[in-house]
């Protein structure tokens, strides 16, 4: 049997509602899912909270709560954002929940007993933003370069895992599999930061009298696990491990998508855990860049962020939704400005998407009362959207919407430039063109009864209405048989529904 098409984003700190940065993650992966479920795959879907560490202690107390008091606040108001977008995760995980304490423990355990922690003293800069030790190398002035503060110097006796004695074959993995990291270019950051040298063993606990605020280490009960060492666990526990049986065939299939900002993390602390307690690596760790604005991080220290529900009722989320997709090159950073939202949005979906189908089903109201008219021709159209189909395709399974949306607007320009130079309203006026009109009019009904199939994954609501205003039930069938050309049947009553994006007007 294939493995599930498993797909994860970061567990975001809950210490700031979700932010463009947090939405742009989500939604790749809400497209990538329903992209693999419409194909007839299992899919899984996992997102949450990493709500344990000093982060969160310090959050709480600044609005005078406790921890978890502050958390469940929070994580309530994450679910309640991805509701309102539209994000159809299938669990909601926070690392408070109690199956992920138990897969914690078990996993650190099951480390520890194969001898790969040891007890340690050590001393080193700690940046709480980070939540870890920085090594000296890392400093920019004697400041942590994403948070531009100055770390504190903190000496400790705490357990380490042995990463180090990893590295070896995590080199090995990753130079005999080089889709192991997408882009290329993460992979070649982590084989180089990885050859030079400069990293060392992880340290994996906090002593309790210092940080209450963690799950603890069963071997020790008076330290709690470093916030990390616990969060990253959770891709196993949405799995269902360790006491599900169907973890390990789920866990098969699982994709990571992440921001750049915490590579390391997932590229070196995570595969090396997982190695240590003898359980597979992920099929593939997904790197995308930053959201910017004029070339600065949007960040919640920063605190320059865009506010999803404010997008929302803008512009539409589908709209915004759109706009994330199809402009971040994945793996490259991007800068946000709402001109450049309105101009994608206007041109791509007001423009190309909207003309297309507001005419064609005007044209065919006015010309066959609305019915899809029995014809024996064909059209360019057919070859174009099978050579889309498959570059989606292609694209979606690379983790790439921005490459399978542009591809996919090649078929809507392809249609837009049919109608423009067939001219239906010229063949309309000779009665001798009425099959030749026939044709064309089918052809291109088909061509949007196609376009909107392949938006599905991407913009869900729009492409319901679509496959609804020409008289088909959304979601029905197979995806390989819904984009087959031709199941827009003769005899089939289309009508028209109000604008889907309106042209956005700047005042
Ligand atoms: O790092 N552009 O949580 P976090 C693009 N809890 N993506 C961005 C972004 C930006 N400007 N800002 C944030 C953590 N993101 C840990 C993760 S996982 C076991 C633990 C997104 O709340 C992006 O996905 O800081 C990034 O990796 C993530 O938010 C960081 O979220």
């Amino acid at each position: 049997m294939a493995s599930p098409f498993y797909v994860t984003t970061p567990l975001y700190y809950p210490n700031a509602a979700p932010h463009i940065g947090s939405t742009y993650t989500t939604v790749c992966a809400d497209t990538f899912m329903r992209y693999h479920r419409a194909a007839g795959e299992e899919t899984l879907f996992l997102t949450g909270t990493d709500e344990y560490g000093e982060k969160m202690v310090e959050s709480a107390a600044a609005e005078g709560l406790e921890p978890k008091q502050f958390v469940d606040r929070m994580a309530a108001r994450f679910q309640e954002i991805w509701g309102e977008i539209g994000i159809q995760y299938d669990r909601f995980i926070r690392t408070t929940d109690a199956d992920h304490d138990r897969a914690v423990q078990h996993l650190w355990q099951t480390i520890y007993d194969r001898g790969e922690v040891e007890f340690r003293d050590y001393t080193g800069h700690y940046c709480v933003g980070c939540e870890r030790y920085l090594i000296e190398r890392e400093l920019e002035q004697g400041k942590c370069p994403q948070h531009q503060t100055e770390p504190e110097i903190r000496s400790e006796s705490n357990y380490f895992f042995r990463m180090s004695a990893h590295f070896e074959w995590l080199i090995s993995q990753l130079e005999n599999n080089p889709q192991l990291i997408t882009p290329d270019r993460y992979r070649n950051e982590v084989l180089s930061l990885l050859r030079s040298g400069a990293l060392d063993d992880l340290c994996i606990s906090r002593p309790r009298d210092r940080l209450a605020w963690g799950i603890p280490i069963p071997w020790d009960e008076s330290y709690v696990t470093y916030v990390w060492t616990d969060a990253l666990v959770n891709y196993l526990t949405g799995a269902g491990y360790p006491d599900e049986p169907a973890w390990e065939e789920r866990w098969s299939g699982v994709h990571h998508l992440i921001g750049k900002d915490i590579l390391k993390a997932h590229a070196i602390f995570w595969p090396t855990m997982l190695h240590a307690a003898g359980i597979p690596l992920y099929q593939a760790l997904h790197v995308h860049g930053y959201w910017n604005m004029d070339n600065v991080k949007i960040s919640k220290s920063l605190g320059n962020l865009v506010d999803p529900l404010i997008m929302k009722e803008k512009y539409g989320f589908e709209a915004f939704r759109y706009y994330l997709l199809r402009e971040m090159s994945f793996g490259l950073d991007t800068d946000f400005a709402e001109a450049g939202l309105v101009q994608r949005v206007n041109a791509d979906l007001a423009n190309d998407l909207g003309n297309l189908l507001n005419r064609s089903v005007s044209m065919l109201g006015r010309y066959f009362d609305g019915v899809v008219p029995a014809h024996e021709g064909e059209s360019p159209l057919r070859e174009v959207a099978e050579r889309v189909t498959g570059d989606v395709d292609r694209h979606m399974r690379a983790f790439r919407t921005q490459r399978a949306l542009a591809a996919l607007w090649e078929l809507v320009g392809a249609a837009n430039k049919y109608i423009d130079s067939e001219a239906p309203w010229q063949l309309a006026k000779d009665p001798d063109q009425r099959e030749r009109l026939a044709t064309v009019m089918a052809e291109v009904l088909e061509c949007v009864r196609v376009i909107a199939v392949l938006l599905e994954s991407f913009l869900p609501h729009a492409s319901a209405r679509i496959i609804e205003s020409l008289g088909d039930t959304p979601n029905a069938g197979s995806l390989a048989e819904r984009l087959r050309w031709g199941e827009l049947a003769a005899g089939t009553q289309t009508r028209k529904i109000e604008v889907l994006f309106p042209r956005i007007e700047v005042t």
